[in-house]
C-alpha cells in the first residue's frame, strides 16, 4: 500500500554547532567523496560560520542554528509541495527543527526519534546547552520561544503521533519534559527484554498516523557497529535490526521525510560507520519491502 516509489531531493547540512564538537560538520562531504552514487546529488544548505550566541550558555549558537534550520525548512518544505520525499543529511541533530518544520507546515506527520538520546531537553533543563539535545522538545512546543517558532509559529507535531525509539541515555531532568509532555519512549531496555519484533508490533499499534518522519540519528547504533558518531552509548541498535525496523516503517506507513544525523567521520574505525550510513541511505533511497 504505502510502498509507492517516491522521488527524493537530498539535502546536506554540514552543521556541529548543535553539538558543539568538531567532527560531524565533515559528514556529508566524506558520504560524497567515498559514495558517489548514493551521495552525488546532494543540495548543500549553508551553514553560517559566524559562531553568535557563544556566551549563551544554555542555548549555544542559537541564532545561527535558527538561521539554518530555516533554510533548511525552506527546502524541505518546497521539497514537499513538488512531490518529493526530502532526504536531510547531517550534520548534527538540532537540524531536524528545521528539516520537520517544511515538513509539517504542508501535512500531518508523526515522527519516528530514533535514537540513544531523548533530545528532549529544554533551555531549562539542559545541562550541555547544546542544542542538538533539544530539537524534539521545541518541536512539540517546548522550551525557548525562537525555537518552538521556528520556519512559523507554534507547535509542529503531536505528542501522541511521536515515538522515542531506543533510548539509553536520558537526561533526569529531561525525563521530566518528557513527562509532561506525554511522549511515548520504547527504551533499548525494551527491545532487548521484549525482541524487535514485539516492539516493531507495539509501533504499529500506537502511530495511527499516515504520514510520518523518521529522524535517525546514527549514534542509536551500537558503537561496536557505528563509532562514528560524537556521543557514543554503550549497546544499542544492531545494523540487522535498524534495516528490519526501517523496512517495517517503509511498509506500514507513508514516509514523508527522512533524517539522518551525528555520523561523526573523525571517530569511525575502518570506515565501519560510513559503510552503514551509505547502506541504510541506499535503502531509504530506493526501498524495496
Ligand atoms: N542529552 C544530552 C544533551 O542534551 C546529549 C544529547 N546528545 C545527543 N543527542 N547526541 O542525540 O546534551
Ligand atoms: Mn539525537
Ligand atoms: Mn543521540
Ligand atoms: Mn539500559
Amino acid at each position: 500500500l504505502y510502498s509507492e516509489k517516491m522521488k527524493n531531493k537530498m539535502l546536506a547540512v554540514p552543521m556541529n554547532l548543535g553539538a558543539n564538537k568538531a567532527g560531524i560538520e565533515f559528514g556529508p562531504e566524506v558520504l560524497e567523496e567515498y559514495y558517489p552514487d548514493t551521495f552525488g546529488e546532494m543540495t548543500y544548505i549553508d551553514v553560517e560560520k559566524q559562531r553568535e550566541n557563544f556566551n549563551e550558555p544554555n542555548l549555544k549558537y542559537k541564532n545561527t542554528i535558527l538561521h539554518t534550520c530555516n533554510k533548511l525548512a525552506e527546502a524541505t518544505n518546497e521539497a514537499v509541495r513538488d512531490g518529493f520525499r526530502p532526504i536531510t543529511i547531517g550534520g548534527d541533530h538540532s537540524i531536524a527543527l528545521g528539516s520537520i518544520s517544511g515538513v509539517s507546515l504542508e501535512k500531518e506527520i508523526g515522527v519516528i526519534w530514533i535514537d540513544a538520546h531523548g533530545d528532549m531537553n529544554t533551555d531549562e533543563s539542559t545541562i550541555s546547552g547544546n542544542i542538538h539535545g533539544m530539537p524534539l522538545a521545541a518541536l512539540l512546543g517546548a522550551g525557548d520561544r525562537d525555537l518552538v517558532n521556528c520556519f512559523y509559529e507554534g507547535a509542529k507535531i503531536d505528542p501522541k503521533n511521536v515515538i522515542i525509539l531506543g533510548a539509553r541515555d536520558l537526561d533526569v531532568k529531561e525525563r521530566e519534559v518528557i513527562e509532561e509532555l506525554g511522549v511515548k519512549v520504547i527504551h533499548y531496555d525494551d527491545v532487548m527484554h521484549k525482541g524487535l519484533d514485539h516492539i516493531l508490533d507495539e509501533i504499529k499499534d500506537y502511530l495511527k498516523i499516515d504520514n510520518l518522519h523518521i529522524s535517525f540519528d546514527v549514534d542509536s547504533i551500537d558503537p561496536e557497529h557505528a563509532p562514528g558518531v560524537s556521543t557514543p552509548v554503550r549497546l544499542g541498535f544492531s545494523p540487522e535490526d535498524m534495516f528490519k525496523t526501517f523496512k517495517f516503517l517503509f511498509k506500514n506507513y507513508s514516509i514523508s521525510s527522512v533524517d539522518i544525523v551525528e555520523y561523526n567521520p573523525v571517530n569511525d574505525k575502518n570506515g565501519k560507520t560510513m559503510d552503514f550510513v551509505n547502506e541504510l541511505t541506499e535503502f531509504v533511497l530506493n526501498p524495496t519491502v
